[in-house]
C-alpha cells in the first residue's frame, strides 16, 4: 500500500473554487477550506489591528473577567482590514454560492488562542442553533491568520453533522472529529450548524483567526451592526462592505424612513 497521503477533494487553491464547486462540496460535506486567500500584507495588518482591538475590549470589560476574552465581538467597529476585508470578492464568492449575493453579516468576531492558552470557542457547539432541513441559513467562515497546526490550537469540526439536533458527546466528537490543518491566509467555509470546537494552543505563540458568520438578509444580526457603527465614519467604506454588513438590509424606524425615494430606502437590496 502507497503510503502518500492524498489531499481531500475539499482542500481547494483559490483559483479553482467555482460556484457549482462550493455547492458540490457543501452539499457533500458541509464545509470546504480554501487555501491561501488572503495575503502576507493583508494578514500582517489584520493581526496588529486585531491584537489592538482585544485590548480595548479587555479594557470595556475594566479588568473583569468575561466569557469571550480573545474573542472580539464586532470586529468591524475597529475598521482598517476589518472593513477592507469585504473588497475581496474571492472571500465573498463562497458565501453568495450557498446563501445568494444578498447574504449579509450575522456575526463578525474573532478569535485568538493566546500562547499555552484557550478560548470560550473550546466547547462543542454549533454557530447558528437553528434547523431547517435542506435550507443553509448561515454559513460560517473561520479566516486563519496564522499557520493551524495540531499544537497551536487548529479547530476540530465534525463533518456532515449540520442536522444534528444534540450535541455529540467528547468521546464521540473527539474520535470522529476532523482538524482544520492549513497555512495562515486559507479559509474554512462551513455550515454553520456544524459541530465544531477551538483546540487548545500548546505552543509560546499566538494563533488568530477571524470568523465571519453571514445568513440570509431577511434575517436578524446578532448585534444591529448598522445601529453598532452609527457613530462611524463609513463613506470610504465600499458599497459592498455596506451590503455585506447590512446597511441596505435595515428596518426602516418610522414613517419618514419609510416613505422616502427608493435610494434612501432602508431596505434597498434586490429581495431573493
Ligand atoms: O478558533 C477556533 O478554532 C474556533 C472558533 C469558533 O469555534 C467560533 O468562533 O465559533
Amino acid at each position: 500500500m502507497s503510503s502518500i497521503q492524498q489531499t481531500p477533494d475539499y482542500y481547494l487553491e483559490s483559483r479553482d473554487v467555482t460556484p457549482s464547486k462550493v455547492l458540490d462540496l457543501f452539499g457533500r460535506y458541509g464545509f470546504l477550506i480554501v487555501e491561501n486567500l488572503l495575503n502576507k500584507d493583508f494578514i500582517s495588518k489584520c493581526k496588529q489591528e486585531l491584537l489592538h482591538a482585544i485590548a480595548l475590549e479587555k479594557d470595556y470589560h475594566k479588568g473583569k473577567p468575561y466569557i469571550d476574552e480573545n474573542m472580539v465581538l464586532l470586529c468591524a467597529l475597529y475598521g482598517g482590514s476589518f472593513i477592507e476585508i469585504f473588497n475581496n470578492e474571492r472571500l465573498l464568492d463562497p458565501f453568495n454560492a450557498v446563501l445568494g449575493k444578498g447574504c449579509i453579516v450575522y456575526a463578525y468576531t474573532s478569535s485568538s488562542m493566546p500562547p499555552s492558552g484557550k478560548n470560550y470557542s473550546t466547547r462543542i457547539h454549533v454557530d447558528s442553533p437553528r434547523i431547517i432541513p435542506g435550507c443553509v441559513t448561515n454559513v460560517g467562515a473561520t479566516i486563519l491568520l496564522d499557520d493551524f497546526t495540531e499544537d497551536n490550537g487548529a479547530t476540530w469540526y465534525l463533518p456532515s453533522s449540520y442536522e444534528r439536533a444534540d450535541a455529540p458527546d467528547e468521546q464521540e466528537f473527539f474520535s470522529k472529529a476532523k482538524r482544520l490543518i492549513a497555512p495562515a491566509g486559507s479559509i474554512w467555509f462551513f455550515n454553520a450548524r456544524t459541530w465544531h470546537a477551538g483546540g487548545v494552543n500548546n505552543t509560546n505563540n499566538w494563533r488568530h483567526a477571524l470568523t465571519i458568520n453571514m445568513c440570509r438578509p431577511w434575517m436578524k444580526q446578532r448585534i444591529d451592526i448598522p445601529r453598532a457603527l452609527s457613530n462611524m465614519q463609513t463613506d470610504g467604506f465600499s458599497q459592498t462592505a455596506l451590503q455585506k454588513l447590512g446597511f441596505f438590509a435595515q428596518t426602516p424606524a418610522n414613517y419618514d424612513e419609510y416613505y422616502v425615494a427608493p435610494e434612501k430606502r432602508k431596505f434597498k437590496q434586490p429581495v431573493e
